[in-house]
């Protein structure tokens, strides 16, 4: 497949202002005619490019008359070559959304009809100049049968419809707003609405509706709040309103993503909006809030003001995300937000800038666009405009995010357009900080603090690199803004308080004055930046951070150093000294004064992939080993801690609030460590919370705690899971996902079991992520030295791509950690990647994914 590179993009030849569309539904057959003004941008000759993706063109007008030999097709192209500077082009064509497995364009999900257009879908429903940077006001007309498909949604507001014979009816749609092809969106379906509506701060009233089957009408209510505190909150930080008198989102089981921002039509996967105490963990709630957000902040960073080409996708995604994460840290605890937000990027975002598919924010190349939605470009993105954030202070930040709003409304805008608005809003000097945009790769920053107590002096010499990717082998040092601070270590106090370090050399020295006591160095408190520091603290300065420092990300932080310092040691050396972690671990519990919501997230041991990300090569079954060790120690030292810390949390009841959810997820971890006891009792403690659970989140937590045991009661609770939540998708999902991250030993036959349960199917993506992606994350089983786990992978990434290659390829990247491992799990990874690339009839996004993985 070819390689487009962003080097060179060129404007479009063929601007098309205007757009009329017009939609005979049917799941089996469409008709689809497109009305395009199209003008001439330019002083040219060359033709109308008009992409297609499957579409055979069954009629063409120009000006009104019909064409037979007028145009041609260049592949999957329509090509047109026009006289005049402007012309009105039909085209016919027909689809067949019922077929359509990739869930790209028009499909059929659950008996409705719905589009996902992002991002060259569109070019699967008409011929189109599928490109960001052509902006067009739709208007478009849809007709259905009206039993069937009662409700006709489509983006603006509705104008006209009515009934037509046969059963059918009809309605009619304008969106006045310019807007690219990625944001169309339609749906016609039989579905019911949560309505209610949001008075804008300048007295406009907006219809709000969430459209959902009849049965989940009752679960959309913690997403109607979400909405509603969305939009007062664009107003309140960013000064944005909400500019259609409609807003609609509507929920679908069958779903590549999260969920779409189409233009007042947002179309979600239903697992983004459904929620209610029996079927939704507080997780769930905070994703449902945190994505209805994401989607409603696109309405201005990514609607009003949009990408120039998908290089440029960061440029929304990463803006909205941090635009997401602030609004989240706003609702509840903002520490633990902050750490769950870190623990996130390092899951996902760490590994794949150290690994075969690492890019820059703003990518330089690809063949598929659509494998480059990564974490990379959304999380680190959503880092980089943090940093900018951290650099110019909240309120130039904010003249920035105004400037680059008032000048880019209404356009397709780069990267570099909103750096440049931050520094002519600011007058910050932002040179040298672009290269977060272009160089990929996480930067490694080492620290070390020396005090000289003659002079009361403290030198800090960072020093910073950025390791080798692909494509970049050599890099510029970056500018990093580090929070730092320093505690004199029998005082408690820090020394002047915090200040920001702006890391700009390879190396580079900073003298701290006034130092009386030995320091202890705090460091990128609140990460500050998306580096990893290697700081060479002893375990008590680390356990002194965890109990003293007054960031409670840089506490927590302290906390997971030790811990990871701990079982590295342990795995090299087959055993390690376990007290510190215990004393610390204890501290933190006792300290009555916490959050029990941070204490749950400070005690939790490093994931075994991320203790695997600082090991040269990761050994599974040594860090599961370490991990479970230490994992009993705790538990069985501090069992009257847990014990205690359970009974307090397990009085609490049901509601959904942050200081309830605190304590749900410290009872739950509290179990974890009982569990890894060994106390005889633990047993039946985990089948009580799993049984008397009155909410999800108990029920899941404990089933989480006994999916992992050779208890009797384990096989009765998944069999009293599955029973109870029969038929409800969203919660067999969970079922599939806590089995695939067992760490018993039989995971890997049970996973393969499972595929071949009645209740998975490769047909819905959230099926597939919930057992296959969940199973490629457990890293014992997965990586079983049998090489069962990734052939199972490869199997279900070649099974998935016949019908959705878009979710087959978000598979791969697991297989492309070999270079992490042992020479026989990567001899056994490797091989099963030569043998998805040498299966023919593959699709570029697979193709892509894995030729790079493999390398
Ligand atoms: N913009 C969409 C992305 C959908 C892409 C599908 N390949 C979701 C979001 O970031 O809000
Ligand atoms: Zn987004």
């Amino acid at each position: 497949p070819p390689v487009i590179h962003r080097e060179d993009y060129r404007p479009p030849d063929w601007l098309v202002p205007d757009v009329a569309l017009d939609f005979a539904l049917d799941p089996a057959a469409t008709r689809v005619t497109a009305r395009l003004s199209v003008t001439r941008s330019g002083a040219h000759n060359r033709p109308l490019r008009l992409d297609g993706d499957g579409l055979t063109p069954l009629a063409v007008r120009i000006d009104g008359e019909p064409q037979a030999d007028a145009w041609r097709m260049d592949g999957a192209a329509l090509m047109i070559d026009l006289p005049g500077d402007a012309h009105v082009i039909e085209t016919e064509v027909e689809i067949a959304p019922e077929k359509n497995s990739q869930l790209m364009g028009l499909y059929a999900s659950g008996g409705m009809l719905c589009t996902q257009c992002e991002p060259e879908g569109f070019r699967r429903i008409t011929f189109f100049p599928d490109r960001p940077d052509v902006l067009s006001r739709y208007v478009v007309r849809m007709e259905a049968d009206k039993a069937r498909f009662p409700v006709l949604l489509s983006n603006g507001d509705r104008t006209d419809g009515g009934d037509l014979d046969d059963g059918r009816h009809w309605a009619e749609w304008r969106d006045p707003f310019f807007k690219p092809t990625y944001l169309f969106a339609l749906v016609a379906a039989d579905l019911v609405a949560n309505r209610d509506s949001f008075a804008t701060r300048s007295g406009k009233e907006v219809e709000l509706a969430i459209w959902v089957k009849p049965e989940d009408l009752a679960k959309t209510e913690h997403a109607m709040a979400a909405l509603k505190a969305s939009m007062a909150w664009d107003e309140k930080a960013y000064g944005r309103e909400y500019d259609l008198g409609e807003f609609n989102i509507v929920a679908v089981a069958d779903f590549n993503f999260g969920a779409m921002e189409n233009k007042s039509l947002n179309i979600f996967n239903s697992r983004y909006i459904l929620a209610d105490p029996d079927t939704a963990t507080d997780v769930d709630y905070d994703n449902v809030a945190g994505v209805v957000a994401h989607e409603y902040f696109h309405n201005w960073s990514g609607n009003r003001v949009t990408c120039r080409d998908w290089f440029q996708l960061s440029l929304k995604e990463g803006f909205t995300v941090f635009r997401d994460q602030s609004f989240s840290a706003d609702q509840g605890s903002a520490a633990v937000k902050r750490i769950e937000d870190v623990r996130a990027l390092r899951a996902s975002q760490f590994p794949e800038d150290a690994g075969p598919l690492a890019h820059p924010i703003r990518p330089e190349s690809y063949m598929e666009i659509s494998n480059f939605y990564t974490a990379t470009v959304y999380n680190k993105g959503a880092e980089v405009i943090r940093m900018l954030h951290t650099i110019l202070g909240a309120d130039a930040f904010r003249k920035g995010s105004d400037l680059y709003f008032d000048r880019h409304d209404g356009q397709a805008a780069t990267c570099e357009d909103f750096v440049t608005a931050m520094e002519d809003a600011s007058g910050v000097d932002l040179a040298r900080f672009r290269l977060w945009y272009s160089q990929a790769g996480t930067p490694r920053v080492t620290a070390r603090l020396e005090h000289e107590p003659a002079g009361g002096q403290a030198r800090l010499t960072l020093e910073q690199g950025v390791p080798p990717t692909p494509g970049q082998p050599s890099k510029q040092p970056m500018p990093i803004p580090l929070r730092v601070a320093l505690y004199g270590e029998v005082t408690g106090q820090t020394f002047g308080g915090e200040r920001l370090v702006m890391l700009e050399d390879a190396h580079q020295e900073i003298l701290f004055e006034g130092i009386g006591e030995r320091p202890v160095l705090s460091i990128n408190r609140g990460f500050s930046a998306p580096v990893t520091v290697v700081a060479d603290r002893s375990a008590a300065d680390l356990a002194f951070l965890s109990a003293q420092d007054d960031d409670p990300f840089a506490r927590y932080e302290a906390m997971q150093q030790l811990m990871v310092d701990t079982l590295v040691r342990a795995v090299a050396l087959g055993e390690g000294d376990h007290r510190p972690v215990i004393e610390a671990v204890q501290e933190t519990l006792r300290n009555a004064a916490l959050d029990p919501a941070f204490i749950a997230e400070a005690v939790l041991l490093p994931s075994e992939s991320f203790i695997g990300d600082q090991m040269p090569v990761v050994d599974p079954v040594a860090i599961h080993l370490a991990r479970e060790a230490l994992r009993r120690d705790l538990g069985q030292e501090l069992e009257d801690e847990w014990r205690a810390s359970y009974a307090k949390t397990h009085a609490n009841r049901y509601e959904y609030t942050p200081p309830a959810k605190g304590l749900r997820r410290l009872k739950t971890v509290s179990l974890g460590y009982m569990a890894a006891s060994g106390a005889p009792d633990a047993s039946v403690i985990a089948f009580r919370q799993f049984r008397d659970a009155d909410n999800m989140t108990d029920r899941q937590g404990a089933l989480g705690t006994l999916v992992n045991s050779q208890w009797a009661e384990r096989d009765e609770a998944l069999k009293l899971f599955y029973d109870r939540y029969r038929g409800n998708d969203l919660v067999i999902d969970k079922w599939f996902t806590t089995q695939a991250l067992s760490t018993r030993d039989d995971s890997v036959a049970a996973v393969e079991a499972l595929a071949g349960h009645g209740d998975f199917t490769l047909a819905n993506p959230n099926r597939v992520r919930a057992l296959v992606g969940a199973f490629a994350v457990n890293q014992k089983g997965f990586n079983d030295l049998s090489g069962r786990g990734y052939r199972f992978l490869a199997d279900m990434v070649l099974a998935v791509d016949k019908l959705n290659p878009q979710t087959a390829a978000k598979l791969i990247p697991p297989l492309g950690r070999w270079r992490r491992f042992d020479e026989a799990r990567a001899t056994l990874m490797r091989a099963e990647l030569a043998r998805v690339l040498a299966t023919p009839g593959l699709s570029k996004d697979v193709f892509e994914q894995a030729s790079k993985s493999l390398g």
